[in-house]
């Protein structure tokens, strides 16, 4: 029978497969787009000398906001201390390192004078209610998803480029008390 040999000369079953493994190829792709995405924002790090910085995050501002923060963690692999003299950034005009504190009941942030310690061996967090990068007088505010660049000097290790990913406007953000 002519019109049966066509069907499966035409091998449909064949054709149904390929069409299956085209998706499933274009999942898997999307996926994989998906987690390198991820990865980039969950897991990026950057190194200068014995020093590794991890994971520099940010977050978006409200609008009309003056300041924002910067939080990253510093790991010291070396065998002498470090540290953390300034930072700088094309989003804002300038950038203190803070520590946050309690006065007399009211928290409170500062600047670090003399720069930030980073222990030999040791490992120094800066995160939300506690050290942190402020950028002040905002001048391209942080928008979320997207990532923005600084440079921050050592006094031993030198400088480094790392990248803030910015992520959603959080509810405790700090607020500034000295503008
Ligand atoms: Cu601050």
């Amino acid at each position: 029978m002519s019109h049966f040999s066509d069907i499966a000369a035409g091998n449909p079953f064949g054709r149904i497969l390929s069409g299956v493994q085209d998706r499933l190829g274009a999942a898997v792709l999307a996926l994989a787009i998906t987690l390198a995405g991820v990865q980039s924002v969950l897991a990026h790090e950057f190194k200068v000398g014995d020093l590794e910085i991890d994971h520099p995050w940010s977050r978006a501002t409200p609008i009309g906001a003056k300041v924002a923060g910067g939080y990253f963690t510093i790991a010291n692999n070396g065998s002498a201390p470090d540290r953390l003299l300034s930072i700088s950034s094309d989003i804002s005009e300038k950038a203190e390192l803070h520590e946050m504190g309690v006065n007399d009941g009211v928290m409170t942030m500062r600047p670090v004078s003399g720069g930030l310690e980073i222990p030999a061996g040791g490992k120094v967090v800066l995160g939300p209610g506690s050290y942190h990068v402020m950028f002040m007088d905002l001048k391209q505010p942080p928008k979320q998803g997207e990532m923005f660049a600084a440079t921050l000097t050592f006094e031993k290790a030198g400088t480094v480029t790392i990248k803030f990913a910015v992520q959603a406007l959080g509810s405790a953000a700090p607020q500034e008390d000295n503008d």
